[in-house]
């Protein structure tokens, strides 16, 4: 048979078959394919938070697994992180464009150390999307770059993002530092990262571990709630 022969058309393929495939396309870094696919399942209707959990975190668990057990190795997991942010980026304006009111200012990043990016964006876009502006610092965040641009952007929320056992202390530096300096009560501190729990959160000092994007979003709705009631309050 010629290799021609042999190629999948993604579109021919029903729903769970095309999700299977991406999850081999992710598997495979193939950023060209995912962007296809995640365009075919936009035409089929699917929600673009949909895809984003079924199709690629669920592809990228998959990863995760054989990168823990040694059967992928960092430059394999470079390139399906490359094909996630391609399907990753087509998500994005559609998952932002509520046209809801802003409903009060995030600054996040990934912390000192750290160059997982993938969730910290996730969040990111989900808070964008349910109306709160996003001030993103990226990765490798120390922690002035927290603190001074929380203060510059007058933002309400502090929100960290972690993957390593060995950056998610960090976390508690920059809480530390916040009460040190008498300006931990002025923010919503939000942490998440998968290696992180709620017994963690609470142990560090910050006002609540994230599960997921979806979880941060509802956590920052309900802080923001209470800090407004407080402030018609007093
Ligand atoms: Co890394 N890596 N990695 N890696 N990597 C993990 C985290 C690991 C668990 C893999 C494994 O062994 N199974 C392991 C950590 C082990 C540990 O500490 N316990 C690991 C390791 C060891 C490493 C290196 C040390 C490998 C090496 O060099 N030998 C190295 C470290 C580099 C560094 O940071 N200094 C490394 C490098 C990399 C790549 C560069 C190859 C790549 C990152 C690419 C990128 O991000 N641009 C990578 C990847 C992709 C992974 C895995 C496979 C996937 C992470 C991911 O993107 N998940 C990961 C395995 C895993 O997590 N299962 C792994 C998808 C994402 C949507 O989920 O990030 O969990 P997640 O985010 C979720 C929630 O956690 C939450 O919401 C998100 C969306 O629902 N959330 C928040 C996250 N941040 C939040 C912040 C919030 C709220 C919620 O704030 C309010």
């Amino acid at each position: 048979m010629s290799e021609e022969e042999d190629d999948i058309i993604l579109s021919e393929l029903d729903d769970d078959e095309l999700v299977q495939q991406m999850f081999d396309d992710l598997y495979d870094g193939l950023k060209e394919e995912i962007e296809e696919g995640v365009n075919i399942l936009l035409e089929r209707k699917w929600e673009p938070y949909r895809i984003l959990t079924e199709a690629l975190v669920g592809g990228m668990t998959i990863v995760g697994r054989d990168f823990r057990d040694g059967i992928l190795f960092v430059p394999e997991v470079l390139l399906a992180a490359n094909a996630m942010k391609g399907g990753m980026a087509i998500l994005k304006p559609l998952l932002v464009e509520t046209g809801a009111p802003r409903v009060g200012k995030m600054v996040i990043g990934t912390v000192k150390g750290d160059i997982h990016d993938i969730g910290k964006n996730l969040v990111g876009m989900m808070m964008e999307g349910a109306g709160f502006e996003v001030v993103d610092l990226g990765i490798n965040n120390a922690v002035d770059a927290y603190l001074d641009t929380a203060k510059t952007e007058g933002a309400d929320i502090v929100g960290m993002s972690a993957l390593l056992t060995t950056t998610m202390p960090y976390m508690k530096v920059v809480i530390d530092t916040m009460v040190e300096q008498g300006i931990r009560d002025d923010y919503i501190v939000l942490v998440g990262g998968a290696p992180l729990n709620e017994e963690f959160g609470r142990a560090i000092g910050a006002d609540a571990y994230c599960r997921d994007a979806a979880v941060a979003v509802e956590t920052a709705k309900e802080f923001m709630a209470r800090k407004h009631n407080q402030m018609a309050a007093g």
